[in-house]
This record gives structure tokens, C-alpha cells and sequence, in this order.
């Protein structure tokens, strides 16, 4: 199946040098706003993937639900600031009037993969979500807004970014898995996703 409408795959578009300053700078994340392990709403079940963020909201989730907040959910420090180099990104890819507030960070380790879902925890869904995959190779799987529409698989690459808008931005989308060994950019191996959000929704331009 070909991708979906509002869906762009950019594979390659970060070189080596760009790819290793993103892990360099997620290093640096780990002293106030490590990677953690969110929980499930209600059942309190722990994800496969662990996560951190960046920048002024950040998305966790707990057994009271999903949400966007200043400040990582253990530490209880403010997240860090997106760096400039990653606000261009949006701005290249995203084409949207107002820069991103959301950086989440997805780590898959061993067998981590991400069950299909809607993200629909952001007030602007006229902006599209912009993804940065690292490390290695990633089958990834994007449908539309019913959950049993047809679904296209693809492969997401380190260095790939995809954007999601259009008729996509509500799609259905997961991780089925992760192939372990098939790059060797992210320490410790696995898999490293950002993914860049407008959260709060901006005023319309007269
Ligand atoms: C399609 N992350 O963090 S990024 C997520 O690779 C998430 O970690 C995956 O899904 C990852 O919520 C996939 C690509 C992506 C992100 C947002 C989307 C695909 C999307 C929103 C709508 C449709
Ligand atoms: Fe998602």
C-alpha cells in the first residue's frame, strides 16, 4: 500500500555528523531529564519504549492519563530547551507558523515497539507532527483515522524524517518492531525517535 495523503518520507535527510550532534545533545539530556518508563492509564502497565522530552511541554503519561507538562514526571525539572538545530527542522519540514513545544523522545531497546495509536493529546491538529529516527531500522506502520482501515509498512531508517500532516494527522500508527543490530548510532544499541509537536493552538492570523 502506498502512504497515506499528508504523509512525506524524507529517507537520508540527516547526514552522520547531524545524526551523532542529536545523540551528543540527548547525552547531555540525561543528568536532569533521563529517559524514563511511562505507565499505562488505568492499569498502570509499563510501555516497552522509554521516553524523555524536550522543550516547554513535554508528553508523559501515568496511571491518571495522558498529558502534556513543564517538567519530567521523576525529576520534577523543567525540560530542556529544543535546540536551534532541531527548530530548523521543523521549520523546513513542518512549514507551520509556529515552532514546535513538544520534543518527545522515544528510546526502543531489545524488543520495544510501539502498539498502533492516535496522537490526539495536542490542541493543534492543523499542525503536522515531524519525525527523526536514529539508530536502527524501525517497521513502522501507518493506517488512517479508523483503526481497521488499511495500513502501508514502512521501514523508517536512522537519519529518515517523516511528517505527518493533512488527512494523516489523525491516522492510526505504531512500531511493530525494531531490527536490532542494523546501525550502530545510538549507545548502548536500539532505536531513538524524536518526534516534534505545536501543542497549544495558535491564533489564527487576520
Ligand atoms: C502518524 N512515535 O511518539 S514517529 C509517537 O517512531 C510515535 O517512535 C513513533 O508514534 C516512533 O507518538 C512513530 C512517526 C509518527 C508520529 C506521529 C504521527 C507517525 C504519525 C501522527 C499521525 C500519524
Ligand atoms: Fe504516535
Amino acid at each position: 500500500m502506498r502512504l497515506p495523503d499528508g504523509t512525506e518520507h524524507y529517507s537520508g535527510a540527516l547526514d552522520a555528523d547531524f545524526q551523532r550532534a542529536l545523540i551528543d545533545w540527548i547525552e547531555g539530556l540525561q543528568a536532569t531529564t533521563p529517559f524514563y518508563r511511562p505507565t499505562m492509564p488505568r492499569s498502570g502497565r509499563p510501555f516497552s519504549v522509554e521516553m524523555t522530552n524536550a522543550g516547554v511541554l513535554g508528553w508523559v503519561s501515568d496511571k491518571s492519563g495522558y498529558r502534556y507538562q513543564p517538567t519530567h514526571p521523576f525529576t520534577g525539572e523543567r525540560w530542556a530547551p529544543i535546540p536551534s538545530s532541531v527548530i530548523g527542522i521543523w521549520e523546513r519540514y513542518a512549514r507551520f507558523p509556529a515552532p514546535p513545544e513538544a520534543c518527545l523522545v522515544n528510546r526502543y531497546r531489545d524488543t520495544a515497539k510501539l502498539g498502533s495509536h492516535v496522537d490526539a493529546d495536542e490542541a493543534e491538529t492543523s499542525a503536522a507532527v515531524v519525525s527523526i529516527s536514529l539508530g536502527d531500522d524501525a517497521v513502522f506502520h501507518v493506517g488512517g483515522p479508523k483503526r481497521g482501515d488499511p495500513k502501508a509498512k514502512i521501514t523508517l531508517r536512522s537519519g529518515d524524517i517523516f511528517v505527518l500532516g493533512g488527512a494523516s494527522r489523525l491516522a492510526y500508527h505504531g512500531i511493530d518492531r525494531v531490527l536490532a543490530g542494523t546501525s550502530d548510532v545510538v549507545p548502548g544499541g536500539g532505536r531513538i525517535n524524536l518526534t516534534l509537536r505545536r501543542v497549544t493552538r495558535v491564533a489564527e492570523i487576520a
